[in-house]
C-alpha cells in the first residue's frame, strides 16, 4: 500500500483571499493560478499496519509534532473516505524556495493527497483529488493540474463543488514568472491569519468581493485571446486590491517590505521603457514578475542589478500532478 507523487507549487493571478469556511478551506472567491515548472514536492506514502502513528520526514528530517499533526489531519480525511484504518508513513522532498515566498503548502498537499489516496487503493477522478488536496491547504487544490488553473469556489456547505480545473493547459501559452527572492526575513502573519483578520475587520474587504470576479472575467479573456498586455494589467491591480484589504484591517498590517517597494518600481520603470512586465504579491515580501519569455533575460538582469534582490528563479507553465515509481528511502517495518 504505497505510491509516489509528485506536484508543483503555483501562483495566483487572481488571489484567493478569505474563506466562508475555515474547516473545509471553502473561498469566498474563485481564483486563478499558473502552475509553475521549476518548484515541486516530491511524496512517497505507505500505509502499514507495523504503525501505531502517523511518521512525516521532511527533507530527510523526521518532522516536528505539529508538522505531522497537519499531515496526519489530511491523513484522517483519506482514511475516512476510503475505510482503511491504517497509520501512514510520508516521506516528502521539497524542491520549493520557501523563503522566496513561494508557498510550499501548495505542492505539499497535491502531492500528499495524490500519493495517499493512490497508496490507500482510492479510485478518484483529478477532480475529487483537488477537493482532497484542498483540505489540507487552500492553494493546493489547483496544484492537481498543470498550466492556466481556476478554483471554482463551489456553492455547496459541503464543498464537494469547490475545486479546481484546468483553463489551459502548459504548453497552450509560454509565459515567463521570475521570482524575486528579497533578504529573507521571518513572516509575521501568516497568510491564513492574514486571510481571516482582513475578512473580519477591512472595510476593503467589500470592494475586493466586489470587484474579484471582473477581474477573474479579463484574465480568463486574456488568457483565452493569449492577450498579455491585458493578462498583466489585471493580475497587478488584483494583487493590489488584495493587499489593500490588509491596510484597512484592525490591526492593519502590511506584507510589504522597503526591498517589495524597490521592486515594484523598477517594474514600472520597466514598463515606461517599453517592456511589457507586471508585478504580483503574495502573503509575503517577495515579487513575482511577469514578462514575455523573448524579454526575460532582460527584465531578470535589470532585476538582478537592484541591492536588496538575492536572486532571481526563471519559472514557466508547469505540468500538474504526475506518479514516480515508488521510492522506499524511509520504511515502516
Ligand atoms: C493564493 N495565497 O491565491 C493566495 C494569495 C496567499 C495570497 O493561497 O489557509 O496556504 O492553507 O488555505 O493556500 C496562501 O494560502 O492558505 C494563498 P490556506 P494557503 O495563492
Amino acid at each position: 500500500m504505497e505510491a509516489t507523487a509528485k506536484a508543483h507549487t503555483n501562483i495566483a493571478l487572481i488571489k484567493y483571499w478569505g474563506k466562508r469556511d475555515e474547516e473545509l478551506f471553502l473561498p469566498m472567491n474563485n481564483s486563478l493560478s499558473i502552475t509553475l515548472d521549476q518548484f515541486y514536492t516530491i511524496t512517497s506514502v505507505q500505509f502499514c499496519e507495523c504503525l501505531t502513528a502517523d511518521k512525516f520526514y521532511l527533507n530527510e528530517t523526521l518532522a516536528t509534532d505539529d508538522e505531522t499533526k497537519k499531515i496526519s489531519e489530511l491523513l484522517d480525511l483519506i482514511r475516512k473516505l476510503s475505510g482503511v484504518k491504517m497509520f501512514a508513513v510520508v516521506d516528502s522532498l521539497n524542491k520549493v524556495p520557501t523563503a522566496a515566498g513561494f508557498a510550499s503548502s501548495a505542492s505539499g498537499f497535491a502531492a500528499l493527497a495524490a500519493a495517499a489516496t493512490k497508496a490507500i487503493g482510492m479510485d478518484i477522478d483529478e477532480q475529487t483529488l483537488s477537493t482532497i488536496a484542498r483540505r489540507g491547504s487552500g492553494s493546493a487544490c489547483r496544484s492537481i493540474y498543470g498550466g492556466y488553473v481556476e478554483w471554482q469556489k463551489g456553492e455547496l456547505l459541503d464543498g464537494t463543488d469547490s475545486y479546481a480545473e484546468q483553463v489551459l493547459h502548459e504548453k497552450e501559452w509560454d509565459l515567463t514568472i521570475l521570482s524575486v527572492l528579497l533578504e529573507p526575513k521571518e513572516k509575521k502573519i501568516l497568510s491564513r491569519e492574514g486571510m481571516r483578520r482582513s475578512v473580519e475587520t477591512s472595510p476593503f474587504y467589500q470592494g475586493w468581493l466586489e470587484t474579484v470576479d471582473e477581474d477573474l472575467e479579463v484574465a480568463k479573456q486574456a488568457i483565452n485571446e493569449r492577450n498579455f498586455e491585458m493578462l498583466g494589467e489585471v493580475l497587478e491591480r488584483n494583487a493590489m486590491k488584495m493587499h489593500a484589504t490588509t491596510l484597512g484591517a484592525n490591526p492593519p498590517f502590511m506584507y510589504w517590505q522597503s526591498a517589495t517597494f524597490d521592486v515594484m518600481e523598477k517594474v514600472q520603470e520597466l514598463r515606461e521603457s517599453g517592456f511589457r512586465a507586471y508585478f504580483t504579491i503574495d502573503a509575503g515580501p517577495n515579487v513575482k514578475v511577469l514578462c514575455q519569455p523573448k524579454d526575460e533575460e532582460y527584465v531578470r538582469g535589470a532585476l538582478m542589478a537592484l541591492t536588496p534582490v538575492q536572486d532571481v528563479y526563471t519559472c514557466h507553465p508547469g505540468p500538474g500532478i504526475s506518479y514516480l515509481p515508488h521510492t522506499k528511502r524511509k520504511t515502516c517495518c
